[in-house]
């Protein structure tokens, strides 16, 4: 930069510091009058991404060298393309590579920790901590479906390395009932249709269940794995308080490299049906600037004409998420 394009800079930093200083105080004093012909209409967000939060970044550095790993999985069951009879489907997982101390694990203090994001088709992620014990997807519909994991932060931000990520397709016969009780991801029952004294009153003997979930009815993708795909991570659910904002958006990106790492992609973004924006790097982005309420937020894989990438439909996914501020 030169001495003249500094000052420049500089100049135009200042007024621009001025000027919102002077909109502030501006507004303030008629702040009583004018608030009924606001022009922003109530409930308008406006978004924009910032850098990594401190928090996160504070976070790292507690890890030791854990987000330099580079942790493998390979999943081993369901076996690839199997066919299990019954609507529970046990997945078991192996993690090995460069692994750092990377251990997912649930800490019981803080409910948090590392764990693998485990994906069901194109539903929204599961945690899962203890890989010692199988998790479960339970109560699947008939016919094929698609599994996706890979490893995660505590923070919900995905290991990107080789490996990391795993997708087998296996189909299920005989299928989940839809009236099941609604079980939570630790798979303890929420509302039970029938339950004997007996077994509350031994509850304590009984070992604790497996982590898992009762998946609403869904059917895989027609996926090719060989295919660009893209694998919608971040953010789902509900967001409270301080979590609220920033929020993080990650995915997963397979056989495809974005245009700001030396490839032909772009990943799009819209909330709530907004304007369209563009990830050409990948790694996770932070918006700022969320209001409370339901907001829908869509990914998607882009090619150099601008279309969607076709892979099974799972290039362009939408979540709804649920703002408490
Ligand atoms: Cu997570």
């Amino acid at each position: 930069m030169t001495i003249l394009n500094k000052s420049a800079f500089l100049l135009a930093a200042s007024l621009g510091a001025a000027l919102i200083f002077a909109g502030c105080q501006a507004s303030s004093p008629n702040s009583n009058t004018t608030v009924t012909t606001s022009a922003t209409p109530p409930g308008a967000q406006s978004l924009s991404a910032i850098p990594r939060p401190q928090k996160i970044a504070d976070l790292m550095k507690a890890r030791g060298e854990q987000d330099q790993a580079l942790p493998t999985l390979k999943i081993v069951s369901p076996a690839k393309d199997a066919t299990i009879n019954g609507a529970k489907v046990e997945v078991k997982l192996d993690l090995a590579g460069d692994l750092k101390g990377y251990m997912p694990h649930k800490d019981p203090a803080t409910q948090k920790g590392n764990h693998i994001h485990v994906i069901l088709d194109n539903q929204p992620y599961e945690a899962y901590y203890e890989l010692g014990q199988p998790f479960e997807l339970r109560n699947l519909s008939e016919g094929k479906h698609t599994l996706r994991v890979f490893p995660s932060r505590p923070w919900h931000e995905s290991y990107k390395n080789e490996g990391a990520f795993q997708l087998v397709t296996f189909t299920v016969k005989g299928g989940g009932d839809a009236t099941k009780p609604t079980t939570t991801n630790s798979g303890q029952t929420v509302a039970s249709p029938a339950k004997s004294p007996a077994a509350s009153a031994s509850a304590s003997a009984i070992p604790p269940p497996h982590e898992g979930k009762d998946y609403p009815p869904s059917q895989a993708g027609n996926v090719d794995p060989a295919k660009p795909l893209l694998t919608y991570s971040r953010p789902k659910g509900e967001y409270k308080g301080e979590d609220a904002d920033p929020i993080m958006i990650d995915f997963w990106l397979l056989n495809g490299k974005l245009q700001g790492d030396g490839g032909d992609y772009r990943v799009r973004y819209s909330v709530d049906d907004g304007e369209a924006k563009f990830l050409d790097k990948w790694e996770p982005i932070w918006l700022t600037g969320w209001i409370s309420g339901k907001h829908r937020v869509k990914l998607e894989l882009i090619d150099k004409s601008g279309n969607v990438v076709d892979n099974g439909g799972y290039n362009s996914t939408t979540r709804e998420i649920t703002i408490t501020k």
